[in-house]
């Protein structure tokens, strides 16, 4: 591995776009790779917990997937911008308000980033954020609850790719727009040819900003920039806390053929915003007011339901006006990756097409700003000078640099995709001091508080984009892999491989201590605020109003009330509002009724949760309960009858051994 780099290296930089598509080399001592006491270290044993919890994004799942550490046990999907069959997330009345955008109900997105939140630059347990990269969303998951609270759609963007990555305490999520694009806000014609990206198209970055109790997010100002494509970002830390980080490709401008046109540069650009500043000038009213359309989405633990609000405005600063918020650096060449140490002094660009890693000096480009110190500008934003920011460069580190991350000792560690390795370095001497390879194309890797300012060390975590040959065969379609490395030593060393759902990019893991300790483990009923909650079994019932029926449904080990209900009709909108009145750990109730067009629901304790059913026939119908609950979670059951349109059968509901049924008529 070690040898073959450098004319590789070579061939790299002659024919780098046709390089990418080779998939990683694969390395001769795969046997030899794993060391003796690897399955000690990642054993943990029946009945222990393990001490990470990995929070992983889905890729085009569009979920969000936790696992634990070092087991690589997978422990709970987390749906977020999917539709989840499995307990009704975007199938229930409450949970389909949160899919809701501008265009619409839109039941799927790309996760690509998970930003777990910090204060003062160390992780804090309180919240996972994680964009959606197709319509551009951002999701707050509570990790007390382990569910999404909270999504809001981002305006004047187009592939939310460069997101959410955090400021050192969390006071905003930051959203870089991949494509750039007409804008289509009130005041813009997006209605432009499409060659004429050069004049017409634009790149916006948003900061989103994040109540400090809540937790609850809103549009607090976007910048206006040049049509780029804006790949990845961090936040500053430390002395460089007021600033962010974006990589920039497509510097060419292109709008044709990206794999060529836009690896024509050396050098495409990080670019620094002074993101205090920018608060600074939206509080002097400098923005401009931008007329947009985008939801925003809030999850109540109260009333179990979520609501959907179109916002209708935003604000946005022009640095061509405010020349002091934004300047760009050079960086070589179509950087990925754009990551800031522990210390906050030092920014790494991960140049996809580069034969070095660039690594930038904070205090050097405060000089370089101050000094005015530019080789020029970009569509009017200066251009600093690529010597005077640069702290240095790893020479050699490898092929395909993608995403960097620290161990707080000094040390960074490259993914490198096309020479399908881990490469360890340090970060004031720029010297490469180990590499592991990886099977295979690792894309991200993720060392727990990686990102932060005190990163927890322990292992760094692979995610590859090629699993070929590591698992079973499982036809065309085979399962993504993470890998598990020890690099608690000088060497690194490879312990586990395990399975992951959806195609993971970047992930975070934390210790458990942070997390386990507040998790929720049901809802009291007593603050259920849900309007249709029946509250105990004497609230159950069921009302009729138009065409829309109103079933108030509790479940409790092991029966439903009621569980019979008569007098729907054929044009009737059913609704099933079912109460879950336990109140103890680990005792959800299913609900699941014969040819519904969406999903089950899954109820939790103390929660209440409603399925729409219209019926598209005359009979009776079972319901059940789905999650085995109790011995006699099979007699956990009820039936409905569907009488025909217009038919005189009163509406009644009854319950165990009543002899006559009680019921509400109207
Ligand atoms: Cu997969 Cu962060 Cu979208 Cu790199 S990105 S790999
Ligand atoms: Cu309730 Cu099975």
């Amino acid at each position: 591995m070690k040898i073959r780099h450098i004319s590789l290296l070579i061939a790299a930089v002659l024919a780098l776009p046709l390089l990418l598509l080779i998939p990683g080399c694969k390395p001769k001592n795969i046997s030899s790779a794993v060391e003796g006491d690897a399955a000690q270290k990642v054993y943990v044993a029946p009945g222990k917990y393990d001490e990470f919890y990995n929070i992983v994004s889905g890729g085009f799942n569009g979920q969000v997937a936790v696992y634990g550490i070092p087991s690589g046990r997978l422990l709970r999907i987390v749906p977020v911008f999917s539709q989840f069959p499995e307990n009704g997330w975007g199938y229930s009345e409450e949970t389909k308000p949160m899919l809701n955008t501008s265009h619409g109900f839109v039941p799927w997105d790309d996760s690509h980033h998970i930003a777990l939140s910090t204060t003062n630059g160390e992780h804090d347990g309180r919240w996972a954020f994680v964009n959606g990269n197709n319509t551009p969303r951002i999701a707050r998951i509570n990790l007390k609850t382990f569910r999404t609270e909270e999504i809001i759609e981002i305006p004047n963007s187009s592939g939310n790719h460069s997101s959410p990555f955090l400021t050192e305490n969390s006071e905003y999520a930051v959203a870089g727009t991949r494509f750039s694009y007409p804008m289509d806000d009130g005041d813009s014609d997006p209605d432009v040819a499409i060659n004429t990206y050069k004049q017409n198209f634009k790149g916006t970055v948003s900061f989103i900003g994040i109540n400090p109790e809540s937790g609850e997010m809103k549009v607090s100002f976007q910048v206006l920039l040049p049509g780029v494509n804006f790949d990845l970002s961090r936040g500053g830390r430390g002395p460089s806390r007021d600033w962010f980080f974006f990589s920039c490709y497509n510097t060419e401008q292109a709008n044709t053929l990206l794999e060529v046109n836009a690896s024509q540069k050396d050098k495409d650009f990080i670019m620094a915003l002074n993101w205090k500043k920018c608060e600074e000038y939206v509080k002097a009213g400098k923005g401009k007011k931008s007329k947009v359309r985008y939801a925003h989405n809030v999850y109540s633990d109260k009333t179990h339901t979520g609501t959907s609000t179109i916002e209708t405005e935003t604000i946005v600063l022009d640095p061509k006006e405010l020349k002091d918020i934004v300047y760009f650096m050079p960086c070589p060449k179509s950087p990925h990756g754009c990551d800031v140490d522990p210390s906050g002094e030092y920014i790494c660009g991960s140049g996809k097409l580069a034969a070095v890693i660039p690594v930038f000096s904070f205090q050097k480009i405060q000089k370089a700003i101050a000094d005015k110190n530019y080789e020029g500008t970009f569509d009017d934003i200066p251009v600093l000078k690529y010597d005077a920011v640069l702290h240095g460069e790893v020479k050699k580190p490898g092929l395909g640099p993608l995403h960097t991350e620290f161990d707080g000792k000094g040390f960074a560690y490259t993914s490198f995709f096309v020479s399908s390795e881990i490469v360890k370095w340090n970060i004031e001497k720029l010297e490469v001091v180990d590499r592991v390879p990886t099977y295979y194309s690792i894309g991200h890797l993720s060392i727990p508080g990686g990102p932060t300012r005190k990163p927890h060390g322990k292992y760094v975590i692979a995610y590859n984009k090629i699993t070929k040959d590591r698992y079973l065969p499982t036809g065309p379609e085979l399962t993504q892999s993470a890998q598990l490395y020890d690099i608690s030593g000088d060497k690194m060393k490879l312990l586990l491989d395990f399975p992951t759902t959806g195609e993971p990019h970047y992930a975070e893991a934390i210790p458990a201590s942070l997390i386990a300790p507040k998790s929720v483990r049901f809802f009291k009923i007593e603050e259920n605020e849900h309007p249709y909650a029946a509250k105990g079994e004497k609230e159950a019932g069921v009302t009729r109003n138009g065409n829309q029926v109103h079933v108030k449904m509790t479940s409790i080990r092991s029966h439903f009330n009621p569980d019979n209900i008569e007098g729907v009709k054929m044009g009737d909108e059913v609704y099933f509002h079912v109460t879950n009145l336990e109140q103890d750990w680990d005792v959800p109730h299913g609900f699941a009724v014969k040819g519904a067009n969406n999903a089950e629901i899954l109820v939790m304790p103390g929660e209440t949760c409603t399925l729409k059913w219209v019926p598209d026939r005359v009979g009776v119908f079972p319901i059940y309960c789905t999650d085995f609950c109790s011995a006699l979670h099979q007699e956990m059951q009820g039936y409905v009858r569907v009488s025909p349109r217009g038919s005189s059968t009163p509406l009644i509901f009854s319950m165990g051994n009543k002899a006559e049924p009680t019921g509400a008529v109207k």
